[in-house]
Formats: structure tokens, C-alpha cells, sequence
């Protein structure tokens, strides 16, 4: 994969996350998904690559655009792309911090193919990495980690998301003595955070989504960070309830038929299974990650955070985009 697709991919996620910020706070998460995706795919597919879809919008039948084993580009470099047009389209249609555009790229075979359900995950930065293990109880975790990190137990700081599920965890961490920051949603940023070099955050422990998860363990492992995570069904996490136990059992058949087990764990090398990786995430609204878009007039600034994990290089690139000036297709859904 040549390094110079880096920043066609950043020109990709910037795309997208000007779209889902026309509409911000104005409670339509779909409509800002869409705009996402539409956009999204109209970038892609001007970028220099034989790409495929593997973490996507869906399956052919329920999404029209991104859908896996959707091909994109116009000739290039092999690659097979995770995307996450609006990672947090609740957070955009409500006008809360921490929404991203995100994306991430690696050679063809690079990434695990799982279906949209969900996912326990554990992610720790460089220091602690090897350190962890969804094994083993949580309090075992924090302890290896603070261990790691040569720092008591009051001085761990875990990220995580304020669901409902999290609430004993949540607790449980607090007595134990470590500050747990609860963010209401996104978790690929929270994921992040743990291997930012000038970031608090030692630790993301949550219940989210699996293609969340994914495109997280690029962005981990292009850092040298640790993740491990474990699919779940849902009727394991939202419930026992006839639907739900429906909708999880057909969730491991599908599993199934990918290859891939629910219940076990799944180390970073399965998730993602080459240091050859790409990321690239745009601030939508602002978070501990990224800033957000400001716009005034037809004048707009994004920031994009660039790794590329060969050289594990992590840019951050601030861009001033005149909104009238976008192509044909894009300027629609920007203005
Ligand atoms: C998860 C998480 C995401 O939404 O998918 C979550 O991975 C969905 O949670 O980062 P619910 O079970 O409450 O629907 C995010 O937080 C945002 O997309």
C-alpha cells in the first residue's frame, strides 16, 4: 500500500465529516449517515486503489451504498477498507461532543470480517501492551495495566461509554479506586485515546459495536497499543428476550459462517493483521481526540488525525475548506 494513499484517505474522511456536520443537531441521524456515505463512497472511488468494502454499511441487501464486498476505486493498490462514515450519528443528530468520520485501510486480508454486533473490547496503550487479557476478570486487568504503567491503582484512568450495561463495571472500577471517565457514546475515540501520546486515558474497557471495534484495532495497532475483544450476541448484552435471543442466535450463525466464533477472545493480530495500515478520523464535533468542524460562511476548518502504521507516523492535519469550491456530487452535500 503506498504511503502517498494516506493522504487521499484523510481527503476521504474530511469529505465525510463536512457532510454529516450539515446536519448536526438537527435530530436526523440517518440523513447525516447518508450524507456521510454518499459522500464517502464519492471520494473513494476518485482515490487510486482496487479497494473492497470489508466493514461497511451493511450487507448488499440492507445498504444501497458501502455495503461489504462493495468495490471502490479507480485502480490501484489491493486494498481492503473499513469504514465508519458518522462513528457516532446519535452524537452528531444531538449535537454531542466526540462524533469522527473514520476509515481504515490495509492490504487485502488485513482486517477480520465480522457482522455488525457486539463487541467487548479492551485496549490499552504501548506501555501496557501484552499486559492484558479478556480472560481474566476485569480487576486483574486494571491491576496488570497499573502494574505496567509502574502507578497505583488511583491513578488509572479508564475510559469507557455511560450505558446502562457499563453501570457495575462502572462501579466496580470506582471502588476498586480508579477515575473512570464515562463518555455517552463513541468508542473508537476512546479506544484511541488510550495510545495518544499526550493523553491522559490508560485504559478502554466497553460493550460497543464490532465494526467499531475493527476500525479501532487498526488505529491500536498502527499506534503499538494492545487490544483484545470478544463478539458478543445480543441477547447477552441487551437481554434474554425471545427478539433478542432470535436476533443473537442468528448473529452466531452468521458468525459461524464466516469462520469466526462469538464468546472468544480475539487477540489484535486477528483483528487487524498487518502493521501496514492506514487510519484516518475527522472531528465532526469536538472531542479529546480531534476538534470539531467550525464553519463560518462558506469557509469551514477540519482536523484530521493521519496514522500510518509502517512508520507509525501520527499526523494531525488542519484543513481550511471553501465549501463552494467542493466537486460535483460533494458540494451538495457540504454547502
Ligand atoms: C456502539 C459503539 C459506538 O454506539 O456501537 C454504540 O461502538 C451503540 O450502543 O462507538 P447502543 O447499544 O447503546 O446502541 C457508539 O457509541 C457510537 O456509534
Amino acid at each position: 500500500m503506498k504511503r502517498d494513499l494516506a493522504m487521499a484517505f484523510s481527503r476521504v474522511t474530511e469529505g465525510a465529516a463536512l457532510a454529516g456536520y450539515k446536519w448536526l443537531g438537527r435530530g436526523d441521524k440517518n440523513a447525516a449517515d447518508q450524507a456521510a456515505v454518499e459522500v464517502m463512497r464519492i471520494l473513494l472511488n476518485k482515490t487510486d486503489i482496487d479497494g473492497e468494502i470489508v466493514i461497511g454499511e451493511g450487507e448488499i441487501d440492507e445498504a444501497p451504498m458501502l455495503y461489504i464486498g462493495e468495490k471502490v476505486g479507480r485502480g490501484g493498490d489491493a486494498v481492503d477498507i473499513a469504514v465508519d462514515p458518522i462513528e457516532g450519528t446519535r452524537m452528531t443528530a444531538m449535537g454531542q461532543n466526540n462524533a469522527l468520520a473514520v476509515l481504515a485501510a490495509g492490504e487485502t486480508g488485513s482486517f477480520l470480517k465480522a457482522p455488525d454486533m457486539y463487541m467487548e473490547k479492551l485496549v490499552v496503550g504501548p506501555a501496557a501492551a501484552g499486559m492484558i487479557d479478556l480472560e481474566k476478570p476485569l480487576e486483574e486487568n486494571l491491576k496488570a495495566t497499573a502494574a505496567a504503567l509502574n502507578k497505583p491503582l488511583s491513578e488509572l484512568v479508564v475510559i469507557t461509554l455511560a450505558k446502562p450495561r457499563h453501570d457495575e463495571v462502572i462501579a466496580e472500577m470506582q471502588r476498586m479506586g480508579v477515575r473512570v471517565y464515562a463518555v455517552p457514546d463513541g468508542d473508537v475515540a476512546a479506544s484511541i485515546l488510550t495510545c495518544m501520546p499526550d493523553s491522559e486515558v490508560d485504559m478502554m474497557y466497553c460493550i460497543g459495536g464490532a465494526p467499531e471495534g475493527v476500525v479501532s484495532a487498526a488505529a491500536i495497532r498502527a499506534l503499538g497499543g494492545d487490544m483484545h475483544g470478544r463478539l458478543l450476541p445480543r441477547h447477552e448484552v441487551k437481554g434474554d428476550t425471545e427478539e433478542n435471543r432470535k436476533l443473537g442466535e442468528e448473529e452466531i450463525r452468521r458468525c459461524a459462517e464466516m469462520g469466526i466464533e462469538t464468546n472468544k477472545v480475539l487477540q489484535l493480530g486477528d483483528m487487524a493483521r498487518s502493521d501496514n495500515v492506514i487510519f484516518a478520523g475527522t472531528g465532526i464535533t469536538k472531542g479529546d481526540l480531534l476538534e470539531g468542524i467550525h464553519r463560518q460562511g462558506n469557509m469551514a476548518t477540519t482536523e484530521t488525525l493521519l496514522i500510518r502504521g509502517k512508520c507509525r507516523t501520527i499526523r494531525r492535519i488542519k484543513s481550511t475548506h471553501y465549501l463552494d469550491r467542493k466537486d460535483d456530487g460533494v458540494v451538495e452535500h457540504v454547502l
